[in-house]
């Protein structure tokens, strides 16, 4: 989108200073997020996903809300900037919104290291016992059925079906995979149906650079992308933040033979997580924990595998196999979790 465009959107909010920049920003695959820089301050201005999140209106009522609770909390959180009219978004043809920037701070798309990994366990442990005495009832599911894996194995099974564009050719052993894991996907949705699994307020999206660390320190500053804060089970965001952290390599590396589960790395998570968060996971929950690991990993990649079949609808894509290659790396990993589920076990045992 051209400069003067973004500027002319950026006018109609409450910000402090001329608008005099606006720049592609991050690694976020949903929205299209900016930097928009002022001739006083730096904003995070996004392009909401209208076809991922269709209801901006009750979105953003959760953003406000969740937002709202943790700043009572005393806890650093996005802060929404309001347009001219007053509203928490601007609507039009597009949908629009603005953050203040957290200044000094950086978002990784991979750990540098296992402590910087930890420290971010501890920061969604602590997410989830701000969020303990939230109001669940006040939330818009933004996404029904988000983290239902046997629903998202459905929808993979019928965009392999259509197979629009004739793509399936190009990865038989990956749809096999999937399909072979076929018997694994229910136990979540089956615990919280039964109630064995409790159901919570979840963030649901606990990827690394969903979190800010401290520029200087690497101290977890705030929890971001609040959009997928629905109830759910701590196991998804748990397991999430497994899936994208304790690894080798990024999330969409080419070269498989760089991509390792990390033993070290789901130690060092565990410990950080039950540090802030030990009291309330259940018996069954931390016994589930290497599932849900596992759960996500491999629910991840048939997503991603599903949008490569169906042509690249849902995640932002930056070349045309991005998504194949992104499911590839999250497939390698689901298979070593399951391989390593005695071994994540031991670890479990160990911190409870
Ligand atoms: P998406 O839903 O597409 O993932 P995010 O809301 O996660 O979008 O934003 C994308 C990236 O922008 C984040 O990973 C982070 O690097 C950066 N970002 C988002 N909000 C802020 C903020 N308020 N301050 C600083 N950086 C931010
Ligand atoms: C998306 O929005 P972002 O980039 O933080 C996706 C997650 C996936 C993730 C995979 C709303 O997260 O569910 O796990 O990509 N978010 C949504 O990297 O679908
Ligand atoms: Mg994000």
């Amino acid at each position: 989108m051209e400069q003067k465009e973004l500027l002319a959107v950026a006018e109609k909010f409450c910000v402090e200073g001329t608008p005099v920049d606006a720049r592609p920003y991050g690694e976020g695959h949903i929205n299209r997020t900016y930097l928009l820089t002022t001739d006083k301050k730096r904003y995070i201005m996004q392009c909401m996903n209208t076809r991922v999140f269709p209801d901006s209106e009750g979105l953003m009522r959760n953003i406000v809300a969740v937002t709202e609770h943790l700043r009572s909390r005393g806890v650093e959180t996005l802060e929404v900037i309001p347009t001219k009219a007053g509203k928490s978004y601007l609507s039009g043809e597009k949908k629009w919104r603005v953050y203040a920037f957290i200044e000094g701070t950086v978002t990784y798309q991979i750990a540098p290291d296992e402590r910087v990994f930890g420290l971010s366990g501890y920061a969604f442990g602590q997410f989830q016992n701000y969020l303990a005495d939230f109001d669940a009832s006040v939330l818009t599911e933004a996404i029904p059925h988000f983290h239902d894996t046997p629903k998202r194995y459905r929808d993979f099974t019928r965009a392999l079906e259509e197979d629009k564009l004739g793509r399936s050719k190009s990865c038989q052993s990956e749809i096999a995979f999937v399909r072979s894991h076929a018997s694994t996907y229910s136990r979540i949705a089956e615990g919280l149906e039964r109630g064995g699994i409790p159901l919570r307020v979840t963030h649901n999206d606990t990827k690394l650079n969903n979190v800010l660390m401290d520029a200087e320190t690497n101290e977890p500053r705030a929890v971001i992308d609040l959009d997928t804060v629905m109830p759910g089970s701590l196991l998804y965001d748990f397991g999430d933040s497994i899936r994208f952290g304790a690894t080798t390599a990024a999330e969409d590396e080419r070269d498989l033979s760089l991509v390792e589960f990390s033993l070290p790395r789901f130690r060092a998570y565990a410990e950080g997580y039950f540090k802030a968060a030990r009291a309330s996971v259940t018996a069954e929950e931390a016994e589930l924990l290497p599932y849900g690991a596992y759960l996500m990993t491999a629910e991840c990649g048939m997503r991603f595998l599903a949008d490569y079949l169906e042509g690249d609808v849902y995640f932002a894509i930056k070349s045309p196999d991005h998504n194949l290659v992104r499911a590839r790396t999250q497939l390698k990993l689901a298979s070593q979790m399951e391989k390593n589920f005695s071994r994540m076990h031991d670890i479990i045992a160990s911190l409870l």
